[in-house]
């Protein structure tokens, strides 16, 4: 199982961290790269055939500004591509959700919320979770402590009342 993250630039390691430290705790691989769409756009091609050839089953892409990043890679491969628009100024973020979000029917990108890192690493784990039982059994234990946690949150909420 493996997971190839692309950022558009380095600035954006800080918002996608999450997603690396998610995917390495469900026992996924992850390839981390730094290649723009617009800056590097040969370096995109190469990295997503070298990913692919070094067994990469989805890619997470994650741009901001005119994030054109996300669809350049799904252009290039038939394996599943998360996006995760980016915030920066001065649109905050909207101008990468309606970039990387309104992809041309054919060509899809599955886009998370403005700056949602680990919901792209829990979209992967999702796809790997379909065939790998171990992943799944996972999934569940994390879905049921974030319920227990919302429980004592609200337990904890009614004793200040
Ligand atoms: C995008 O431009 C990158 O994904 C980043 O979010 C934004 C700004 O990049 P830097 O100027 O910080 O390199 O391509």
């Amino acid at each position: 199982m493996k997971a190839a993250i692309v950022m558009g630039s380095d600035s954006d390691f800080p918002i996608m961290k999450p997603a690396v430290d998610l995917l390495k705790e469900f026992g996924v691989e992850v390839e981390v790269t730094v290649a723009s769409a617009h800056r590097t756009p040969d370096r995109v091609r190469h990295f997503v055939r070298q990913a692919r050839q070094s067994g990469a089953d989805v890619f997470i892409a994650a741009a901001g500004m005119a994030a054109h990043l996300a669809g350049v890679i799904a252009s290039y491969t038939s394996a599943p591509v998360i996006g995760v628009p980016i915030s920066s100024e001065p649109f905050r973020g909207l101008d990468a959700l309606l970039s990387t979000v309104q992809m041309p029917s054919g060509v899809p990108v599955a886009t998370m919320a403005v700056n949602g890192a680990k919901n792209a690493a829990l979209f992967a784990i999702e796809i790997f979770a379909i065939s790998d039982s171990s992943v799944k059994r996972k999934l569940l234990d994390y879905r049921s402590k974030m319920v227990d946690e919302i429980e004592n949150k609200d337990r904890a909420l009614k004793e200040k009342i």
